[in-house]
């Protein structure tokens, strides 16, 4: 009787810790005393019962009394604690929230899309296709002759079964031109692969649109033409194009197109190597022999084709100076292409 009475005596000096409890020292002490397995005023009520009844009455009186006050001191505790939470300078509950960066698409996948809607305007409809492809597609009926270096397993990325890694999207147009009679007019975006080194200006995996013109009567001045106002509408409308000789085993003759750089304006900078011209796609007359090869009669029709990669499109126009920029996925970069701003 006298070692409970001495507990609630001790416990009471206990009181004088509340004022300065914080909010989580508030909830240890609350556990300390009230808890209501192990809490110190818990277990001198749980003894009672083991004290004669006239003894039990006054320490019950005394430890109740002191259960009253500790509630009280809790509770006046959590309402001065909660006062000051509220009053915390600056906290204005009414200020929109800071927005979160919500990310954007890559730079070349919007490339990519730029560029096809501008072929849609032109009356151009979108293909896709497999990306594991056989030589036949790949090759053979691009006219490619069997001893070409693309077709070395050096250069492409070979898979069981004769199958290998597109090299490019003209497979898209051979299935393309044998599927629909023309007129056809389609693009085709997609990823390639070549076994390419990585560096400044090659990677191993990149994206390719090519496009596909297939008609009665179609000659040099629609591929001209159509290509130029390609790049008008890409470059801006004084963009100069022009087009030098070039080779394609897919067609007969073969062009490669330059514009006016779009940095310097023709002054002269890193970008166009001081030439004032930046070379941004291939193209040429689609040869007798592809047309064939797809069961269109080349007596009776002809076609343009043409073939450029985003990645250096993007490249050109922003003045990016290395590829593997568009691999890496760092936000620094890509955000400022993002229209988002950085995160
Ligand atoms: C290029 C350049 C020139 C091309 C040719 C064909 C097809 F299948 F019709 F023969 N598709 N794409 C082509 C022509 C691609 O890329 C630089």
């Amino acid at each position: 009787m006298r070692d409970l009475l001495a507990a609630v005596h001790a416990l009471r000096e206990r009181l004088g810790e509340i004022p300065q409890a914080d909010e989580r020292r508030l909830q240890d002490l609350k556990t300390e005393i009230l808890g209501r397995k192990a809490g110190a005023l818990t277990k001198i009520l749980g003894d009672l019962p083991k004290l004669q009844p006239a003894d039990r009455r006054s320490v019950g009186a005394a430890a109740n009394v002191l259960k009253r006050d500790f509630e009280a001191a809790f509770a006046a505790r959590e309402r001065d604690l909660a006062r000051a939470s509220r009053a915390t300078v600056g906290l204005d509950p009414t200020m929109p929230g800071r927005p979160s960066w919500r990310g954007g698409l890559h730079l070349v996948t919007q490339v990519v899309a730029e560029i096809c809607d501008i072929f849609r305007e032109l009356g151009f409809t979108r293909a896709v296709g497999p990306e594991a492809e056989t030589e036949w597609y790949n090759f053979g009926a691009l006219n490619f002759p069997k001893d070409h270096p693309a077709i070395d397993v050096q250069d492409s990325f070979y898979l069981a079964d004769g199958l290998l890694l597109r090299t490019h999207t003209s497979p898209v147009q051979v299935r393309t031109m044998e599927q629909y009679r023309p007129p056809i007019r389609v693009v085709s975006p997609g990823q390639c692969y070549r076994r390419d080194p990585f560096d400044p200006s090659h990677a191993p995996v990149f994206e390719q649109v090519e496009g596909l013109v297939v008609d009665e009567g179609v000659t040099f001045v629609d591929l001209k033409a159509t290509l130029s106002a390609f790049a008008r509408q890409f470059f801006g409308p004084h963009t100069a194009t022009r087009f030098s000789p070039s080779y394609f085993p897919f067609t007969e003759p073969s062009a490669d197109m330059q514009v006016s750089c779009s940095v310097c304006h023709g002054a002269g900078c890193p970008t166009c190597k001081q030439t004032g011209w930046m070379e941004i796609l291939g193209s040429g007359m689609v040869h007798p022999a592809v047309l064939e090869n797809c069961r269109i009669d080349p007596e009776h029709y002809s076609g343009f084709a043409f073939g450029m990669g985003p990645h250096r499109i993007a490249m050109v126009r922003h003045g990016i100076p290395d590829i593997r920029l568009f691999f890496e996925g760092d936000v620094r970069f890509l955000a400022q292409f993002s229209g988002e701003g950085a995160p």
